[in-house]
This record gives structure tokens, sequence and C-alpha cells, in this order.
């Protein structure tokens, strides 16, 4: 599928900072850029980035320095339908303020653009472990502030909630970058032919959540389950970060299921079905977006679950 006959399908994701870095990597370690009709950017340190290319790590096709940024063209934002950004909030410099300078732009853009497709932005973004220290935290709370004045929506974790056990420190951040690259999978993966099972739009994504700049969404993940169902129930007990909000009262979701390759498509029907009796019946009928895309793990479910934080009432 061409990007110029379906340009509301291409979507630009760019990882800032030594998160960004590892998450996207993480990403296109599972996913073939090329098949994703995504984009992938990555801005850093000049340092940084020689470091990664020199480990020969680095996966992802447009690397840019943070000292090319004022200077290049960035019209592969301005054309895309959308530009997910993926930062850690705890950087000194690079990761979280090079989201607010270049958020700022590119949403800026995209509310004055006169593109026929609706163009928006989303930050990705993640606050830190509390063994990286109060400092950092705080650094992150400040920054965060900045990101939501930045990016049309933004979507908070907080690596807290992830069970440490008894990793160590490089196990930490493997299972952060994990769990972040899965939720930008649940995202893009239902976009891209040959992985959904329920196509989505990207607008389909953006709809339900968003109302004005700076909106705050709250994503829970669940276990992988071979019954769908409970995993479902499982995203909703599971939200990455503290909103303050029950998401089973949510007035809006957007609920996105990997699904094993030999899971019947009944079985999808029967947890849609459970859903809207259970969740958008009555009194209560939540705008509700479904997407799935195949997964590699056969057998199981894994769901991931999107609501808004604040009450809107313009959808
Ligand atoms: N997922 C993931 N997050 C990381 C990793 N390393 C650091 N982070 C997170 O990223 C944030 C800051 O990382 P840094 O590398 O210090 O920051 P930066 O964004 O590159 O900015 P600088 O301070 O300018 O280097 C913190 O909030 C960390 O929690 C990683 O390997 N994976
Ligand atoms: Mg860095």
């Amino acid at each position: 599928m061409s990007k110029s006959i379906f340009p509301e399908r291409w979507l630009s994701v760019v990882g800032l900072g030594r998160m960004g870095r590892e998450v996207l990597n993480e990403f296109c370690s599972e996913i073939v850029p090329r098949e994703s009709e995504a984009e992938f950017f990555y801005f850093d340190k000049a340092s940084e980035i020689e470091y990664a290319r020199e480990n020969g790590s680095l996966r992802i096709s447009n690397v840019y320095s943070l000292e090319e940024l004022d200077i290049i063209e960035i019209s592969q934002f301005k054309e895309a339908v959308g530009t997910i950004f993926v930062a850690g909030l705890g950087g000194f410099k690079t990761g979280a303020s090079a989201l607010v300078n270049l958020g700022k732009e590119i949403t800026y853009y995209y509310k004055n653009s006169s593109k026929i497709y609706a163009q928006n932005s989303l930050a990705l973004v993640a606050l830190p472990f509390d063994f990286e220290g109060k400092k950092m935290k705080e650094k992150a709370m400040e920054a965060l502030e900045e990101v939501k004045k930045s990016a049309d929506f933004v979507i908070v974790l907080d690596y807290n909630k992830i069970p440490l056990e008894e990793l160590t420190v490089r196990e930490a951040f493997e299972r952060a970058n994990k769990l972040t690259s899965r939720i930008l999978k649940s995202i893009i993966l239902p976009l891209i032919p040959g992985w959904q099972m329920i196509c989505i739009d990207w607008l389909d994504f953006v709809v339900p959540l968003k109302c004005s700049t700076g909106r705050k969404v709250c994503v829970g993940v669940g276990e992988p389950e071979e019954d769908g169902i409970e995993a479902l129930e499982s995203a909703l007990d599971n939200p990455m970060y503290d909103a303050g909000i029950d998401m089973r009262k949510a007035e809006a979701y957007f609920l996105s299921g990997a699904v094993g390759e030999d899971i019947p498509f009944s079985e999808v029907e029967r947890v849609i079905n459970y859903f809207m009796e259970r969740y958008a019946s009555g009194e209560r009928e939540p705008f509700s977006i479904f997407a799935a895309y195949l997964n590699n793990e056969p057998n199981t479910f894994e769901w991931t679950v999107f609501v808004p934080v604040e009450p809107c009432y313009d959808i």
C-alpha cells in the first residue's frame, strides 16, 4: 500500500533520547519497519548516536543528531497523518526537552494545516523507576507539565508499576522496553495489512480519546491469557499510571487485542459482545472502538485498553 494513496494510514514515530531509541529498537527488531506503514525516527546527541552505531544495535532507519534538528526539513512529519513521540521524562536534556520543542512545532503545524485528513500528535512518555533517584522523578514531573502543552494527547507510563521482583537494573529496563513497545504495537499494528484482524484507522484511535491539546490518556495492559475475557479484565485491572480513575467507568475506550493466530474469529467476537454488554449497556454508552492484530504467541489473547483521563463532553 502506498503512502501517497493512503496518507491517513501513515504515521511517523519519533524516538527521542535513550528511552526513545531503546523502545523503537525493540519494536523494529520484531517488526520490519517498512511493512509497518510507519516511518521511524531517532533523535539524540551525536555522541549517543555514535555509541549506538558502534555497538551495532541501531535498527531505526532515520537517525538525526539534535544539532541537525534545527536545519533539517521535517517534511515527513508534516505529510504524515500523525506523529507519535516516544521519550523518557527523566532525561536532563535530550528526551523530554527535545520532545517539548519538536512537539510544539509539529502540533502547531497540524492544527493549522489544510490537509483533507486530520493530523494529530501523541506523546508516549515514561516516569522513571524509583531506583533512578528522587531528582530524576522531580525533573520528570516538571517535564510532564511541559509535554502536556506540546502534544494533542499524552500517554503516561509509570515504570514503577512494572513488577521488579529480583530483576537487575538492566533487566528492569529491558522489561520497560518490551512493555512500551507492546503499547506502541497495540496502536500501530491494527493499521497494518497482514497483521490486522479488525482494522482501524489512525482516526479511530484518536477520536475516542481526544478533544483538546494536552489530553491525558490512561493505558491498561493485560496478561496473556487463553481466555479472551479474562485477558480483557486483567487489562482493566492493570493501569500503567495512577490517574485516579476507574478504567471500568470510562466514557470512551480504545481496546486493542493481540490475538494468537490459531484463535477463531468467533472468540474475538465473544469478547467484544461481552464488553459491550457489560460496560456499554443500559445508561452508560461509552464510545468504544475495537482493534485486533495477529500475535506470534499461539492460543493467547493480550488486551491493551486506552481510556481518557479527564471527562470530555464533545465527542
Ligand atoms: N525504556 C527505557 N527507558 C530508559 C532507558 N534508559 C533510560 N530510560 C528512561 O529515560 C529517562 C532518561 O534517560 P536518559 O538517557 O538519562 O535521558 P535522555 O532522554 O537521553 O536525555 P539526556 O539526559 O540528555 O541524556 C529516564 O526517565 C529513564 O527512566 C532504557 O534503556 N529503556
Ligand atoms: Mg541520553
